[in-house]
């Protein structure tokens, strides 16, 4: 593993999330690993999981962490390549993600999309700059487009709560009130088309279709009740549209998740990556309900995070 931005980077899975269990087993057993090594954290937008999963991380691994929150605790960062800085940027992203490779060994990095620009988004212009101007593994705490420690969190959560070998996993788009990026439901579809052992459905409106290039064919089913059918997980997210870039096309409340569509799956396991906007993305039964899944869920950030700073650090 060079650096971590997509289920790419992960090699073959498989390895990686036994890894990722026997880490689990035993958090401290690979101090050595992190000895005299420091992981770098930089925002660019704000977070809870990510950033104190990744701090608590790298502790696990015997590594000291920093983070910044670019803009707020440091300088303005100017992003455009031959910039005439006379502006309101005070530092170029090429000086800064430079300057902070000398001071540590690995570094995460959190950026947003801008919901506005389809094809700069897509095409990861801030975060290929970051790959470009590193000269430590780069690692993805959300990029414009996916969020791979998350998806490898849920894959976790799904491999070790599984009740048969073989599973149906739904992954559905619910309402929310503001416009939010693709990253979570096309991570999780990068990641989960690829499961094995993963019969994977995706139900949303018409008009939200993900990019296939991270669908990669998985089955769309515009029904949400018949989605939920026989479901082992649900997976519920909202995104705005791709096609009519960032725009909200539906805020219809039936897609909420409630009792009423989890009462048509297998007994179904409730999942969210969080935060969730309670009793617009999905009732509080729900998510209060014992096959709720979403704190076990949010503590395996932990282990995604430890086990690629161990892939990158050893
Ligand atoms: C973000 C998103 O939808 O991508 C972060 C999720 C991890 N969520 C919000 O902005 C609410
Ligand atoms: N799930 C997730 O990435 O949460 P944060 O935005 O709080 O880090």
């Amino acid at each position: 593993m060079k650096n971590f931005t997509s289920f790419a980077d992960a090699g073959d899975y498989k390895v990686l999330l036994n890894k990722a269990l026997e880490i689990k087993a035993n958090p401290y057993g690979y101090q050595h690993v992190g000895k005299n090594k420091t992981v770098g954290l930089i925002f660019f937008n704000p977070s809870l999981r990510t950033r104190l999963s990744s701090v608590k991380a790298a502790y696990n691994l015997g590594a000291q962490a920093w983070v910044l929150n670019a803009g707020a605790d440091s300088w303005t960062l100017e992003m455009a390549d031959g910039a005439v800085m006379n502006g309101g940027t005070q530092e170029h992203i090429k000086d800064a993600i430079a300057v902070m490779s000398q001071y540590c060994d690995v570094l995460g990095v959190r950026t947003f999309p801008t919901l506005t620009n389809r094809e700069e988004d897509y095409d990861e212009v801030v975060f290929n700059k970051i790959l470009r101007y590193a000269t430590v593994p780069v690692v993805s705490l959300e990029s414009a487009t996916l969020h791979p420690l998350q998806s490898f969190a849920d894959l976790i959560t799904v491999a070790e709560t599984k009740p048969t070998d073989r599973v149906k996993v739904v992954l559905t788009w619910a309402p929310h009130v503001r416009a939010l990026p693709q990253c979570v439901p096309n991570s999780f579809a990068d990641w989960f088309s690829e499961v094995d052992w993963v019969d994977f459905v995706i139900t949303h409106p018409q008009g939200y279709e993900l990019d296939k290039r991270f669908t990669k064919g998985a089955r769309i089913e515009y029904d949400q009740s018949k989605a939920f059918e026989g479901a082992d997980y649900i997976y519920a997210k909202n995104w705005s549209s791709y096609r009519d870039y960032g725009q909200i096309l539906s805020s219809n409340p039936s897609w909420m998740v409630d009792e009423r569509q989890m009462a048509l799956t297998n007994n179904g396991r409730f999942m969210h990556c969080l935060p969730v906007r309670r009793n617009v993305v999905v009732s509080d039964a729900v998510l209060d309900s014992p096959n709720s899944l979403i704190i076990q869920e949010a503590g395996n950030r932990v282990f995604s995070a430890q086990t690629v700073f161990h892939e990158l650090l050893k």
